[in-house]
């Protein structure tokens, strides 16, 4: 149905009619999108099915991706350009006189994630498939994603998000292959052959029903899966009230939490993670067992990763079924389930790694709860004999104490391979946060730094450097993102850095349309785009760059006018309970509001927020950067991956020394990164030694104490105290992340790359610099060596198309 572009029109016009029961003229935007999906899907099943087949058929090893989130965004033309049928779809419609673009408008996203950890498993989705690896996602199918954000009166407000209002055309309901999940009740205990059965009599199950995405590679045959599961009542519910029964089982699968680490210990948290973990490892077994028989080989054939702690149930889950249906001896289960079990942590903040109270744990899962208990007293044993006498380096490393459990314990313990998101992420969990595991298990602990999909962020999403980049060096580097280093002996080519230019100057356009539509603010492509988008959290430092954007207004109306034009844009939300990063929003529209409408600053500088910043709006506004803003505070980044998609499409970075930016910069040279700031090792000393003064920096320069004072007299004319709880975290709590330390190095590095931006062929040559050096950022640099180094697994032979 897409092999020419007649045909296609024909299936399409006939489906569009079945499908909507409407006539073509009749029919809306959203019944042609959905009638496009739908052919989509149906056109991958073929490839879908032998791709399963061939698995079965040659018991080739397979990973599961075990992730709380995967953030998948719009899918439609990342289906078509993996497909091939861009083309003839985009012309095929342009005939009956649709564009393509509103089609794709049309769709809405999936936001099943809160950021970054949720966005890498759906680029490590796409990398696997399209290096014809067999890997597959399992997660929750959430009813209602991250929360749409809306700004009123420049404050937060949070609406639910509606994915499936009507439906999504990508997934197929397997009502066939559910499976039932015990929770509350009690484990009874039997003598069976010599031998002690546990069996747990739960007090509730529920059903868990898993929908399939099909993920297909670019250009391969690859088909793989994405097994999302929804909460559904049992058949058979034995609860007295069916109606709460009802009402509570749904609710596992209603919403995605949003990343809260201030507010955690929420039961129905714990029963979605269980909730994924017994589904998607019952379903595993399931689909082996047909094929082997026997679960003796399992870690031969099978990997389990785990993203970050939340699916670390897996490990007790998987013991579960050895010991307790398997009949297996302890011993060889858990060498079966360390074997298979990996586990990434994203995290540094030790205050933000998962517990559980044991008195919320207990009740809800008792026999999960029991293995997790003989897990801690072997491993505890273990340390015993390791550390005889050294009682306090074993409590602090107990799997279960002070009446929690500890998740990351229990994944350090329970996997074979553990590893951090970039270089300087590692080096801390080794030497720092996990050092007393690290002395332990040195042998488990390795970096994969992480990588974005070149093909959404930038094949996709900036279609003209995409081009531009074809035309240069050839196609190759869309499979062998690598070769976009061929792109820097252009460095002197000033064609290509004119070139380079106006593609920039185009999409500066594209994002100020949207910037017009969606705030109503006039903004200058001449002027530096400076962005920010991610999420908001206080160590991330958005309040650094917003202080800094008042100084700017500070000097220019001190009448300083050698100021390069900029346009500071951000993109953030917060998460509901975080009161403090909700008032940083409150600032930054505060700010936005006195600098655009000061007719003696608006000239030079504006200030803009995007609300509901989501992957859909992140592929308008990366294409479109001048400037990235990586500015957390040295040690508290994990990794980043928005300073990847900014690198790969031009922009260039204003950094600290953390996460991926310290590779960014070995990668660039110094020459083409703006790097600023306390470097990790300070930031840590300075943890350790108490002797930041933050008050210092306030009477000390002049500029801090200015800005300081303004959040908190009047300089806002309606703000009253709106801003006493950021100016007292600065002062009053000694400014935890260093913001006014890092202000005056932050302040001289913005003035360099604006005076950068001033040669225009200089800035150009940075900006090819940064695209020729992003290739190693790509995702399938980092699951190629996931592939190899952790899970063993080898491409399906290549049948590249
Ligand atoms: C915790 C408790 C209760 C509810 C939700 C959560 C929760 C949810 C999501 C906690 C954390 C997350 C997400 C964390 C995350 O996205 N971390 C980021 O991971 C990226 C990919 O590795 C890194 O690049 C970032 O540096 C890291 O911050």
């Amino acid at each position: 149905m897409f092999s020419d572009k007649e045909e296609f029109k024909e299936v399409f016009l006939t489906r569009l009619e079945m499908t909507s029961g409407k006539s073509f003229p009749d029919s809306t935007k959203r019944d042609q999108y959905q009638t496009l999906g739908h052919m989509v899907r149906e056109y991958v099943s073929m490839n879908w099915i032998n791709t399963n087949e061939r698995s079965r058929m040659i018991k080739q090893k397979q990973v599961y991706y075990l992730s709380i989130e995967f953030l998948l965004g719009r899918l439609l033309r990342n289906n078509l350009l993996n497909l091939g049928i861009h083309k003839v779809v985009e012309e095929g419609l342009q005939d009956l006189g649709i564009e393509l673009g509103d089609l794709e408008e049309s769709e809405p996203d999936a936001g099943l994630g809160n950021g970054g950890l949720g966005r890498l498993a759906a680029c490590f989705l796409d990398s696997l498939a399209s290096l014809d690896l067999p890997g597959h996602g399992c997660g929750i199918r959430y009813k209602h994603g991250l929360f749409e954000q809306k700004i009123v009166d420049g404050y937060q407000v949070e609406l639910p998000e509606q994915w499936l209002r009507h439906g999504n055309v990508w997934e197929i309901r397997k009502a066939d292959s559910a499976v039932e999940i015990p929770f509350w009740g009690r484990v009874e205990c039997s003598e069976e052959e010599g031998r002690l059965v546990f069996r747990h009599l739960p007090g509730e199950t529920v059903t868990a029903v898993p929908y399939d995405m099909p993920v297909a590679g670019y250009q391969t045959e690859t088909v793989n899966t994405l097994r999302l599961w929804s909460a559904e009542p049992s058949p058979f519910p034995q609860h007295k009230n069916i109606m709460q029964y009802k009402r509570e089982t749904e609710l596992i699968s209603e919403f995605l939490y949003p990343d809260d680490t201030h507010d955690e210990g929420k039961i129905l948290r714990l029963k979605q993670q269980y909730f994924l973990v017994s589904a998607s490892i019952r379903s595993i077994i399931e689909s082996f067992k047909k094929q082997h028989g026997n679960m003796k080989d399992f870690n031969q054939f099978i990997s389990i990763h785990i993203n970050d702690t939340h699916p670390v149930l897996a490990i007790p889950e998987l013991m579960r079924i050895l010991v307790d249906e398997e009949k297996m001896a302890w011993e060889e289960a858990w060498d079966i389930t360390v074997s298979t079990i990996s586990y990434t942590n994203h995290t540094t903040l030790s205050e933000a790694l998962e517990k559980w109270p044991i008195r919320l744990f207990q009740p809800l899962l008792p026999r999960i709860f029991m293995i997790a208990e003989e897990i801690n007293k072997r491993f505890c044993l273990k340390l015993e004999e390791k550390y005889p006498g050294d009682w306090e380096r074993i409590r602090s490393m107990a799997i279960i104490s002070d009446g929690e459990v500890k998740m990351a314990h229990l994944a350090l313990a329970g996997s074979h391979s553990v590893n951090g998101v970039a270089a300087l992420h590692t080096e801390i969990l080794k030497h720092r946060e996990m050092k007393q595991f690290y002395e332990l298990y040195p042998e488990k602990f390795n970096n994969k730094t992480n990588g974005i999909t070149h093909r959404r962020w930038l094949l996709n999403s900036n279609p003209r450097l995409a081009g531009l980049i074809s035309e240069a060096i050839g196609p190759g580097w869309i499979k062998e993102p690598q070769r976009l280093g061929e792109m820097a002996k252009f460095a002197e080519d000033s064609s290509m850095l004119l070139e380079l230019e106006l593609i920039k100057e185009e999409n500066k356009q594209r994002l100020a349309r949207r910037v017009k539509q969606q705030t109503g603010l006039s903004i200058d492509t001449s002027s530096i785009f400076d962005i920010q988008v991610k999420r908001l959290h206080a160590y991330k430092r958005q309040l650094l760059n917003v202080l800094h954007i008042m100084h700017m207004y500070n000097r220019i109306k001190e009448g300083d006018s050698h100021i390069q034009p900029r346009t500071f844009i951000f993109g953030a939300k917060a998460s509901p309970g975080y009161y403090y990063a909700k008032k940083i929003i409150k600032l930054i529209n505060t700010v936005a509001e006195k600098v655009n409408n000061d007719p003696a600053a608006n000239k030079l500088i504006k200030v803009v927020f995007l609300e509901n910043y989501r992957v859909s709006l992140a592929e308008e506004i990366f294409p479109a950067a001048d400037i990235s803003e990586q500015i957390s505070t040295a040690s508290k980044e994990a990794s980043g991956t928005g300073n990847m998609k900014f690198m790969m499409n031009g922009a260039l970075t204003v950094g600290t020394l953390d996460g991926a930016n310290v590779e960014i910069l070995e990668r660039v040279g110094e020459e083409n990164i703006f790097i600023f700031g306390l470097a990790a090792e300070e930031v840590l000393r300075y943890q350790q030694n108490g002797e930041y003064r933050s008050m210092d920096y306030y009477h000390l320069d002049k500029r801090i104490s200015t800005i300081i004072n303004q959040l908190t007299n009047g300089f806002f004319p309606y703000a009253g105290d709106e801003f006493e709880s950021i100016a007292d975290s600065l002062l009053m709590h000694n400014d935890q992340y260093f913001v006014l330390r890092d202000f005056d190095s932050y302040a001289a590095i913005q003035k360099q790359a604006a005076n950068a931006y001033g040669d225009r062929l200089g800035w150009q040559r940075k900006s090819l610099m940064n695209i020729a050096a992003s290739g190693h950022f790509s995702s399938d640099r980092t699951i190629r060596e996931y592939a190899e180094e952790i899970w063993h697994i080898q491409p399906a032979a290549s049948h590249s198309k």
